[in-house]
C-alpha cells in the first residue's frame, strides 16, 4: 500500500508591510536615541556594541524601580484590522515581579484617550537575543493614533536591548481546505471508489473580494512530472462553506496532486492555493488519486 496524504500549506496571500521607521536602530540622532524614536535619553540610547543585524540597537540602562521608561513611535495603523508586532530582545539582569523586557502596540482615540493595546509578554534575567511576537486583536473602530513601544515593564530594573522591531498587517486567510474524501489516507481504492471531496471554507474578513467575484479552480497533476490530467471551476462559488468535488475514479493508480486555487473570477488573480497530495494504492481494485 502506499498512501500519503499532507497539507502543504498556503501561499499566495499576505504580505509584509514594514510600518516602523528605523526598525533596526541603525540611524542615529544626536541626543544618543535612534532616529524617530522617542524616549527618556537618561534610559534608553542607541547602542552599537551589541546588536542582532546591522550595527546598532536600543539599549535600556535603568537601575531605579521607581522610574517607568517607555521609547516610542508612532504607527499608521488601521481601524478593523490585525496586527503582528515583533522584535529581538536581549537582557542583562533584569529584575522585578513583572516579565522584563518587551514590546507593545497602543491605541488612542480622537482626543488622546487610551483605548487598548497588545502586550505580549517579555524576557527577564540575563538572556540571549530572543524573538518575541504576538498578533494583536482587530484595531477598534473608535481608534485614532497608534504607538509601537520598546519598554522594560513596571517596577523592573537592569539592561536590555531590542533590535530588528517589526510591526506588520496579519490578515486572516481568505481560504483554507480539509480533504473530507476519501476519508482513509486519500485514497480512491476499493469495490466502490469515492469521489474526491475538499471542502473549502471561505473567510473575506480581510479580502477585498466578493463571493461573487471570485471562483475556485482546481487542477490534478501528476505527482512525478505535475502534468494536469484533470481540472474544473467551481463557480459561482454557492456559499462560504463549499466542496470541490473530483471524479478521479477512472485515472491510472498513482500519486496525484489536487490543486485549489481562490481566485478571482475576472482576471484570475490569485488570493490563495492550497495544494493536497493525495496517493493510490496500486493493487488491482484501487484507482488514483
Ligand atoms: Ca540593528
Amino acid at each position: 500500500m502506499c498512501a500519503v496524504l499532507s497539507f502543504m500549506g498556503i501561499a499566495g496571500w499576505g504580505w509584509a508591510d514594514g510600518l516602523i521607521r528605523n526598525p533596526g536602530f541603525e540611524d542615529a540622532t544626536d541626543t544618543g536615541l535612534p532616529n524617530q524614536w522617542s524616549g527618556p535619553a537618561s534610559v534608553y540610547s542607541r547602542e552599537v556594541a551589541f546588536k542582532r543585524s546591522g550595527s546598532a540597537s536600543l539599549k535600556y540602562v535603568n537601575d531605579n524601580a521607581e522610574v517607568y521608561a517607555l521609547c516610542t513611535q508612532p504607527v499608521p495603523l488601521q481601524t478593523g484590522k490585525r496586527y503582528r508586532i515583533s522584535a529581538w530582545v536581549k537582557t542583562q539582569d533584569i529584575k522585578g515581579e513583572e516579565s522584563g523586557a518587551t514590546i507593545c502596540a497602543e491605541w488612542q482615540d480622537a482626543q488622546g484617550k487610551w483605548l487598548g493595546g497588545h502586550y505580549p509578554e517579555g524576557a527577564k534575567g540575563t538572556t540571549d537575543w530572543t524573538h518575541i511576537e504576538s498578533v494583536t486583536p482587530r484595531i477598534p473602530a473608535d481608534a485614532h493614533n497608534y504607538t509601537f513601544t520598546c519598554y522594560v515593564r513596571r517596577a523592573m530594573t537592569g539592561t536590555a536591548w531590542w533590535d530588528d522591531v517589526a510591526i506588520t498587517y496579519e490578515p486572516e486567510p481568505p481560504f483554507s481546505s480539509v480533504l473530507t474524501a476519501p476519508d482513509y489516507r486519500g485514497q480512491v481504492a476499493g469495490a466502490n471508489p469515492e469521489l474526491v471531496r475538499v471542502r473549502c471554507l471561505i473567510n473575506l474578513i480581510d479580502c477585498p473580494v466578493q463571493l461573487g467575484d471570485a471562483c475556485l479552480a482546481w487542477r490534478v497533476l501528476e505527482n512525478g512530472d505535475r502534468s494536469v490530467v484533470m481540472k474544473g471551476e467551481v463557480y459561482p462559488i454557492p456559499a462560504a462553506t463549499a466542496d470541490v468535488t473530483v471524479d478521479a475514479r477512472e485515472l491510472p493508480a498513482g500519486k496525484y496532486i489536487v490543486e485549489i486555487t481562490f481566485q478571482r473570477k475576472d482576471n484570475g488573480e490569485v488570493l490563495a492555493t492550497n495544494t493536497w497530495l493525495a496517493g493510490a494504492g496500486f493493487e488491482p481494485a484501487t484507482f488514483g488519486l
